[in-house]
């Protein structure tokens, strides 16, 4: 097959089982015969090698023109010889789930064996090639605040970030309701129907089992009585602080509380209509790899990698990771008796050799989370310099936590997820669980928030803008964090919590959490569906 440029060159490289860095295959398409060069790098570079670099290209290549020794001969195929090749272990379980038809179902209860010959042999005979052509690929980044953060921790941040929230979620529901200002409410006559949008300010039950709901714009606050035995009491277990809403009601005879008759969220339109991809292209959406853990699952986590240079993956073009690449130090009490690898940097280093062995001819995308090495606030820049040099496998593109990718004209918003502890915590169980975090994404969807309640768990970095406000709708909804699997469509919208690559740890043991670990979701872009697949 004639070479036609880089693209080629990787394909090349990545279906004889080898990875390659950017100036191996710079290098090799500026030969005057590419295919040539290609083919020698390929018989002469020994089995054990994982990434193709320019010293292993230059070294082939320089004793091809300075010596007239025979070169060593052919070397086998790489895949069937070599610990490090892709998919030879045939006891691999891979688990299939279609299409997300019963995202609620526990994933265990779907494994299937699959011997997954043909794909083995597919790499064994290093026939393989991604199915795609690379000239469609396209991606794009909104909303990156890496480099951008204003935030200088004072007050006056604060009222900004509030007042951009407020800004850009009122203009969703101004539509909705006729409201008016939290000070002119104060002055209308008792008995008139009034409408305000606002920030919830406080959510408090009275005496007799009724709540009020304090709401909270740039004038002031009011305070809205939600009757108990009304239909949409029920909406009140769902509301958090600093979220906005629109509540319309009618006054009270003094004027100084109104009576809810409806409640608004700025809410995904049900008339939403998730945008597709033209042509039949995967990503794997995953987060929470967590090397330098004990319990990182190393096999897991090789597994999924050989897999993707299997022709079963050979759709699978793009790699999302949302946040938590390596454990970290010092995130959790007593973290440390739980390190395989106790320096920050090292974990890093580490983490790029495992995301070495996932083909070089992916496009991946990656934010941080509350283990990586970034500041704690959300949002979280992308990652510094330093450790942008050390992430440098496949030449991932790093951005913000949260941040949209736009993959072939398909959305997708990708955060880490730590307000999801949040939800699931104050919210009741039917409505959002560990059990099926795709409902708390749902929660967050409506409210049009990434992480809405600002001085809990959730650490918020006030900025002069509200980075975490959901402007617009994406197709795709991915997080992470919980270490639990789970996906559903919540107005169209795809949520997917993509569990993680860690196995329990000791702290998730005292407290119950059974994570979903070594799992890869992989959304088909063409038509949204699903396909879970288990490596563990
Ligand atoms: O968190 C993974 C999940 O476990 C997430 O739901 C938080 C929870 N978790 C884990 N360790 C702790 C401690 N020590 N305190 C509170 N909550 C915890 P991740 O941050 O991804 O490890
Ligand atoms: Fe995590
Ligand atoms: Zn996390």
């Amino acid at each position: 097959m004639p070479l036609e440029g880089p693209a080629r060159i990787v394909q090349q490289l990545t279906a004889h089982g080898y990875n390659a860095e950017r100036e191996a295959v710079t290098l090799l398409a500026s030969r005057p015969d590419p295919t040539q060069a290609l083919d020698r790098v390929l018989e002469n570079t020994p089995d054990e090698t994982l990434v193709i670099g320019a010293k292993d290209v230059e070294r082939v290549l320089d004793a091809e023109t300075e010596s007239t020794r025979e070169i060593a001969p052919p070397s086998e195929s790489k895949a069937g010889t070599s610990d490090s090749a892709p998919a030879t272990d045939t006891s691999r379980k891979t688990e299939i789930d279609t299409a997300g038809q019963d995202p609620t179902a526990s994933p265990g209860e779907r494994t299937t064996d699959s011997p997954g010959e043909a794909a083995v042999d597919a790499v064994e005979t290093g026939g393989f090639e991604r199915a795609g052509d690379r000239s469609q690929r396209d991606i794009a980044i909104r909303g990156d605040m890496t480099g951008e953060s204003t935030g200088t921790g004072e007050y006056r941040d604060f009222i900004a970030v509030f007042r951009d929230r407020l800004d850009k979620l009122s203009s969703k529901l101004s539509g909705r309701v006729n409201h008016r200002p939290a000070s002119s409410i104060e002055s209308m006559p008792g008995g008139s129907d009034v409408a305000m949008i606002g920030l919830v300010n406080d959510i408090r039950s009275t005496a007799s089992g009724h709540w009020l709901v304090e709401l909270e714009d740039t004038t002031g606050t009011f305070p809205f009585l939600v009757m108990k035995d009304r239909e949409y009491v029920d909406l009140v277990d769902e509301l958090l602080r600093d979220e906005v809403i629109a509540m319309e009601g009618t006054l009270a005879d003094d004027s100084g509380i109104a009576f809810v008759d409806s409640m608004y969220s700025p809410d995904v339109p049900r008339t939403h209509e998730p945008k597709t991809a033209d042509r039949h292209v995967e990503a794997a959406l995953i987060s929470d790899v967590h090397v330098g853990s004990d319990e990182f699952m190393a096999d897991a986590w090789n597994d999924f990698a050989d897999w993707l240079h299997t022709e079963e993956a050979q759709h699978v073009e793009y790699l999302c990771i949302a946040g938590d690449m390596v454990e970290g130090v010092g995130v959790y009490p007593n973290q440390d008796e739980e390190l395989d690898i106790i320096d920050i940097y090292e974990q890093y280093e580490a983490f790029n050799e495992y995301l070495k062995r996932v083909p070089g001819d992916l496009d991946i995308v990656m934010i941080p989370g509350n283990h990586d090495a970034v500041r704690l606030a959300e949002p979280q820049p992308g990652f510094n310099e330093e450790l942008r040099s050390i992430m440098s496998a496949h030449d991932p593109q790093i951005v913000s936590n949260p941040s949209t990718v736009e993959i072939e004209g398909v959305s997708i918003l990708m955060y880490h997820g730590v307000s999801l502890d949040e939800v699931i915590a104050e919210l009741p169980s039917e409505k959002a669980s560990y059990d099926e975090p795709h409902k708390a994404m749902y929660q967050l969807l409506k409210k049009r928030h990434v992480a809405p309640q600002f001085g809990g768990h959730t650490r918020l970095a006030p900025e002069e803008k509200d980075h975490l406000v959901m402007e617009s709708v994406p197709d795709i909804f991915h997080t992470g964090h919980v270490h639990k699997l789970g996906f559903g469509k919540y107005h169209d919208v795809l949520a997917i919590n993509s569990g993680c690559w860690q196995a329990q740890t000791d702290f998730q043991k005292s407290v119950n959490i059974d994570p979903d670990s070594g799992f890869a979701p992989i959304v088909d872009l063409s038509t949204l569906d699903v396909t879970v697949r288990k490596f563990s």
